[in-house]
């Protein structure tokens, strides 16, 4: 019969994490994505329970501070004991916020479920399921927040190893590190390819706050990501792995959505917008669309409004943003909006402007002109660079069509705001 393991890989929780940037904007918005975080927690501890997993893995940074406090240390104790009291232990290492050295002490306190990896060298433990031994766990956790880049925190862990250290052979070896892995070099790193050289079947890795397996097919290599996104840096859903591994079958990590809140950026184009009512409405449109897919209750979003309209003058108006902005909270409480940032362009009747033969509508047209050569527009770029000793964006063949209608616009505010006429 084959064999099959399934746990639940969790990193990152990062509970007690204070929203320090968003405070400054919204205290009250700080303290829910605290409650946030807590409650992201409870809900991967009811994951394990319905899924019915044989362990859970926690990658470290399970605490936001070297020193947590006695409520996030409790809500996180009452957690894992309600795990051990359906049988599910819980293996852990420490991670660069929450190294072992301070968390030492606490580790005497911990329900008997929780098992936690040394820090100093590697370490290896044995599940069993049913008395038969099912699979090897080897890790190494922080041991304090000052790993040294060129320690590696992988070396030595290996299957052979596990078997050597737990005198058995399991089905299944599972690896456990905080580490940078390629992606993070100053994070504890350490090489990919040594890592699915040793004889591991899956690495239940944490640090990288963003979901990533290595390989969709057959995920070996992976981060769940943290289970509740901290700024607009980390938007989108965040929450945790439910991974199966079975012989003669290719692995399976399920992404499972923990977080209550959730960040996000997003552009509204306004572009046809006649009055700011019209960018209101179309703001929140889009806000419940945006909403609808982001499976979360709750939602923090940094707006830009895009397009060409005709109330992209009053936009300049900061005073008018902002208003626009506090009216969107008050009025929709399950949404906060951290930022709204006016990125839009005038309207262009060319129509209109042609018609008159204006001086506008002469030099629209040249520049509309130049920029349909676009070899010309480069050299000339290429030229005004060299003269400043600069040297030219190598993307900037591809953005011009971008970086034309950009100027375009300036010129045309530049002109109506009568800069350069005699004062
Ligand atoms: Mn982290």
């Amino acid at each position: 019969m084959h064999q099959k393991v399934t746990f639940l890989h969790a990193a990152d929780m990062h509970l007690g994490a204070p929203f320090r940037g968003l405070r400054k904007l919204s205290a009250e918005w700080a303290d829910r994505l605290v409650d946030a975080s807590a409650h992201a927690f409870d809900r991967l501890v009811d994951t394990a329970l319905v899924r019915q997993v044989d362990f859970v893995v926690m990658a470290g940074d399970i605490f936001d501070l070297a020193k947590p406090s006695y409520a996030d240390f409790m809500r996180f104790f009452e957690g894992v004991k309600r795990l051990g009291e359906q049988g599910i232990p819980v293996y852990l290492c420490t991670g660069n916020h929450d190294p072992f050295t301070s968390w030492y002490e606490n580790f005497a306190h911990m329900p008997a479920n929780v098992h936690v990896f040394a820090a100093d060298k590697p370490s290896f433990m044995l599940h069993r399921r049913d008395g038969q031994p099912l699979a090897l766990l080897a890790g190494r956790g922080y041991f304090n927040q000052t790993v040294s880049k060129d320690q590696d925190l992988a070396e030595g862990i290996t299957r052979q190893q596990a078997e050597i250290a737990c005198g058995a052979q399991a089905p299944f070896a599972i690896g456990v590190l905080h580490t940078g892995l390629h992606l993070d070099t100053e994070k504890a790193p350490t090489n990919p390819r040594a890592l699915l050289a040793s004889g591991m079947d899956y690495w239940a890795l944490g640090h990288i706050h963003t979901p990533w397996v290595d390989n969709d097919e057959n995920p070996r290599l992976v981060f769940p990501g943290c289970i509740q996104g901290r700024d607009i840096k980390e938007t989108g859903p965040r929450g945790c792995m439910v991974v199966t591994l079975e012989e003669g079958a290719r692995n399976r990590a399920e992404f499972v959505s923990l977080a209550s809140v959730v960040w996000q950026l997003m552009d509204v184009d306004v572009t046809g917008a006649a009055t700011l009512s019209d960018c209101y409405d179309a703001i929140v449109r889009e806000l419940f669309v945006l909403n609808g897919k982001a499976q979360c209750d709750e939602m923090v979003e940094r707006i830009r409004l895009v397009g060409r309209t005709r109330v992209h003058g009053l936009l300049g108006d900061p005073a008018v943003v902002e208003d626009l902005r506090s009216d969107l909270n008050t009025r929709y409480p399950t949404f906060f909006c951290d930022a709204l940032i006016d990125a839009t362009e005038p309207e262009i009747d060319r129509v209109a402007l042609e018609s008159e033969g204006l001086f506008l509508a002469t030099l629209l047209d040249q520049a509309r002109q130049q920029a349909q050569h676009d070899e010309r527009l480069i050299a000339y770029l290429q030229d005004e660079f060299l003269h400043r000793g600069l040297r030219l964006p190598t993307d900037v063949a591809r953005k011009s069509p971008e970086l034309v209608q950009r100027a375009e616009g300036r010129l045309i505010d530049l002109l109506g705001q009568g800069v350069g006429a005699d004062e």
